[in-house]
């Protein structure tokens, strides 16, 4: 199978959240840049500072760089490190999602607010309340409800919450071990002017196909990052990476706040250490926006692809051949 080319090529971009509005796709990725701090596990080394959108008419035809929709000079709280955005929609209004080390280290998620999709996009002053980790994955179900999902582990401190209250030391501990249920993402309802969380935060029960918890062992399974939320035919399909053994999987469940069971596996390693998706309806296909480092060769300069999938007759996901 032919690998397919980055959307864009005149700057790096990882982590695209693709969303179908106003008749295009529209992509938020995170803007990756050069630097000369050393790969590590802390992720230290993904040291962005702003974020584009893209738009497209079609998938294969030409991308619209819309340029700066918001930067780190523009949040007061931002200490360093825009890392995973997305964006929602709703009442004709754009929300951009997007964590950041706040000036402790301590990662947060923020919300901007805009009339385009593109932006620009006017940033809260502050973290919203009770946000934590990395990696925001807004979804808005059919009844209007929007939910922000997130999380992530190692360098997005999700194993420094454990207690609820984030403890530092924990960093080391990085995730939970042998025989444990893995850690959890974490799932809150958004306020219906998408500002602020409207109830706690969840975690979000992961069961394997035996209907047991995941164990923290099984690193083929267990959440590590990049949560992303679809509805395929009334079912939640919850799918992330799995971080150290680099595969992007996925999971189903009856209500968007779980709980899911694992169903399989999505997109195969990609070249470098992180891999990143979203799963976007679009003219009646379905498409998986991912990332890799085939442009550059270097972990942290990664570019965008997009290949199409299908559903099989059990609602199972596979890549479609050929590819657009
Ligand atoms: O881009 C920085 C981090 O790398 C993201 O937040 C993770 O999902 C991984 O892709």
């Amino acid at each position: 199978m032919a690998d397919p080319s980055p959307i864009a090529t005149h700057i790096f971009t990882a982590d695209p959240s693709a969303h179908a509005f106003n008749g295009k796709i529209y992509v938020y990725p995170s803007h990756d840049r050069e630097t000369d701090i050393q790969d590590n596990d802390n992720g230290d080394q993904y040291d962005m500072n702003d974020y584009h959108v893209f738009s497209m008419e079609s998938v294969g035809g030409p991308v619209t760089d819309h340029g700066i929709a918001l930067k780190a000079d523009d949040v007061p709280w931002v200490g360093k490190q825009m890392w995973a955005p997305d964006a929602a929609e709703k009442n004709g209004k754009y929300y951009l999602y997007y964590p950041a080390r706040d000036k402790e280290g301590v990662f947060r998620i923020g919300v901007a607010a805009g009339d385009k999709p593109e932006g620009p996009f006017k940033p809260d002053p502050e973290p919203i309340p009770g946000s934590y980790s990395i990696d925001p994955a807004s979804f808005v179900d059919d009844d209007g409800q929007a939910y922000l999902y997130f999380g992530g582990i190692w360098g997005g401190q999700l194993q420094c919450w454990r207690t609820g209250d984030f403890v530092r030391e924990a960093y080391d501990t990085m995730e939970a071990s042998g025989d444990e249920p893995a850690l959890l993402p974490r799932v809150a309802k958004l306020s219906d002017d998408m500002h602020t969380f409207s109830g706690d935060v969840q975690q979000i029960v992961l069961h394997d196909t035996d209907g047991k918890p995941i164990h923290a062992s099984n690193h083929d399974r267990r959440f590590f990052e990049a949560a992303w939320m679809h509805k395929y035919q009334g079912k939640y399909y919850f799918s992330y990476s799995t971080g150290d053994t680099h595969y992007l999987v996925y999971a189903i469940g009856e209500s968007p706040l779980g709980p899911f069971t694992y169903a399989g596996r999505i997109l195969e390693p990609v070249k470098g250490w992180t891999t990143h998706h979203s799963i976007v309806e679009f003219q009646s296909k379905w498409y998986l926006f991912y990332h890799d480092v085939s442009l550059s060769g270097k972990n942290h300069l990664r570019c965008v692809k997009v290949r199409e999938l299908v559903y099989d007759a059990e609602g199972k996901i596979k890549l479609a051949q050929p590819q657009p």
